[in-house]
């Protein structure tokens, strides 16, 4: 063999592999953010190195639901609120394309609150609609960040549901968790009251003296609720990526029915609390939660200034499956009756006023049903099935369906004393609940109406 050649070709090989290792080091690799709507996350990130990641959000106004009944005309990013949430690895450098949907009736840009630099991004992506804009930031503190629009009035634009999370996932890399969700607190200010249906428009009044009708989970009423609810196994730890959209009220986030194991105080990456009820998340803010579900059930997820749950709208729920474990919850294990006044019916004050003067059989259902609800599915349960031993049911009575009137003058009167309802005796008391005749007539007519029961209308009339 030529020794010359041989030569050559060892020099040819040295050279080819400088140039290979060259070229890998100048390229770093680029990939696409992979965006996901609440309450869904995005993937962990595996890699261990930098990359280019680029994030391609459009905003969109669109009209959608608030509540049952309630529309509202919100202004998003990705066409939800929240927006969608955003996940890149510390260190890495991500290309923001901002684009304004041609239909938009306003400008909007983005305040990534992950930014180091002039305004979060905010001047930097401000586009007309029908327009798209670009620009780059380098993710370098890890944590859990509120992105929003801050296009002016920037408090309006907040309040129509432009907000959303990004989580840069640090380095050194948060523990393993089974299941995690992404979850964002925000609040509506609307012209009518709270539940008023139609079409509602934004209120600068309301929003000004921070009097929200509204304060939601992910966008809407019931938006985590029933079948809509967010799920895991007994077992499984749980990790809830929590923000705060505003636009102005604080949240004291809790779980009923679980303690947070750790917390990452408002957004950052040390787990610095251990078995906390309720945390802080402040308006343009985060916190993460972790907890283990030890037993089955369904928690609740709620701003612990609990009128905003029960009357605005804050509650979601977690159903967790799985065997049960009587060493951690027993569950009911007894109910006797406690009379602390004496057996005399009490009175228990109840205002539910119906909103519209009853008129059509339609009308006088759906007040009865407003009614129920409020009243007496605490006892009689949702679907009127009732608590044996303890309330009997409603869903179809023999009791309730043997006698209109007698069943008319339980709820003028209250009861008490022993009574046998399908079979299983009863002997416990029905507060006088100080209902006006036409809620009588309305919600008997409802509870006739419903779950197979003998579909009797009651007037107002024979109320009296
Ligand atoms: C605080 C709990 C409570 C509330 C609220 C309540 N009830 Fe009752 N209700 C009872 C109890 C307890 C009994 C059984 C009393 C007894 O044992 O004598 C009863 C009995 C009845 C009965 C007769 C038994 C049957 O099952 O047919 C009817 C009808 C009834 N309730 C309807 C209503 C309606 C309608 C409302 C709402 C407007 C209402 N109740 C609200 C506790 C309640
Ligand atoms: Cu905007």
């Amino acid at each position: 063999m030529n020794p010359f050649k041989r030569n050559r070709i060892g020099i040819s090989i040295v050279i080819l592999i400088f140039f290979v290792v060259f070229s890998m080091c100048g390229k770093e690799t680029t990939e696409e953010a992979k965006l996901t709507y609440a309450p869904q996350v995005p993937p962990h990130i595996e890699r261990d190195y930098e990359a280019k990641v680029i994030v391609n959000m459009e905003t969109v106004e669109v009209v959608g639901r608030l509540a049952d009944g309630v529309e509202y005309t919100f202004w998003t990013f990705g066409g939800s609120v929240p927006g969608p949430m955003i996940r890149v690895r510390e260190g890495d450098t991500v290309e923001f394309h901002l684009k304004n949907h041609p239909t938009s009736k306003m400008p909007h840009n983005i305040d990534l609150h992950a930014v180091t630099g002039q305004g979060g991004g905010a001047a930097a992506s401000l586009t007309i609609p029908g327009h798209a804009s670009k620009f780059s930031f380098r993710a370098l503190n890890p944590g859990l960040y509120i992105y929003h629009c801050a296009t002016s009035p920037v408090g309006m634009h907040i309040a129509n549901g432009m907000y959303g999370l990004i989580f840069v996932q640090p380095k050194d890399d948060l523990p393993k968790v089974d299941k995690e969700y992404y979850v964002v607190q925000s609040e509506f200010y609307t012209k009518g009251k709270n539940g008023e249906p139609g079409l509602q428009a934004f209120s600068m009044e309301k929003a000004i003296t921070e009097i929200p009708d509204y304060v939601v989970f992910n966008g809407s009423v019931g938006s985590m609720v029933e079948d809509r609810s967010i799920t895991a196994k007994v077992g499984e730890k749980v990790r809830l990526y929590v923000g705060n959209g505003g636009p102005n009220l604080v949240s004291s986030f809790h779980v009923i029915g679980e303690i947070f194991d750790f917390i990452y105080a408002e957004g950052g990456i040390l787990p610095n609390q251990k078995n906390v009820q309720t945390t802080l998340i402040p308006a343009g803010g985060s916190a993460i939660v972790d907890f283990t579900v030890d037993v089955p059930g369904t928690l609740i997820l709620v701003d612990h200034s609990i009128f905003r749950t029960f009357n605005k709208g804050s509650l979601g729920m977690l159903k967790v499956e799985g065997v049960a474990n009587s060493n951690i919850y027993s569950g009911k294990e007894e109910d006797t009756v406690y009379l602390p006044e004496g057996p005399a019916i009490q009175r228990m004050v109840t205002e539910v006023k119906p909103k519209v003067a009853a008129k059509t059989k339609e009308e006088i259902l759906a007040n009865g049903e407003r009614v129920y609800k409020s009243v007496c599915s605490a006892c009689h349960m949702k679907e009127g099935q009732g608590v044996t031993g303890v309330f009997p049911p409603l869903a179809k009575s023999d009791y309730l369906n043997a006698d209109k009137q007698r069943a008319i003058q339980i709820l003028k009167k209250g009861l008490s004393g022993p009574i046998t309802v399908n079979g299983q005796k009863y002997n416990n008391v029905m507060p006088h609940l100080e209902l006006t005749n036409e809620e009588i007539a309305s919600v008997l007519s409802y509870v006739y109406n419903q779950w197979g029961n003998k579909g009797y209308m009651v007037s107002e009339q024979e109320a009296k």
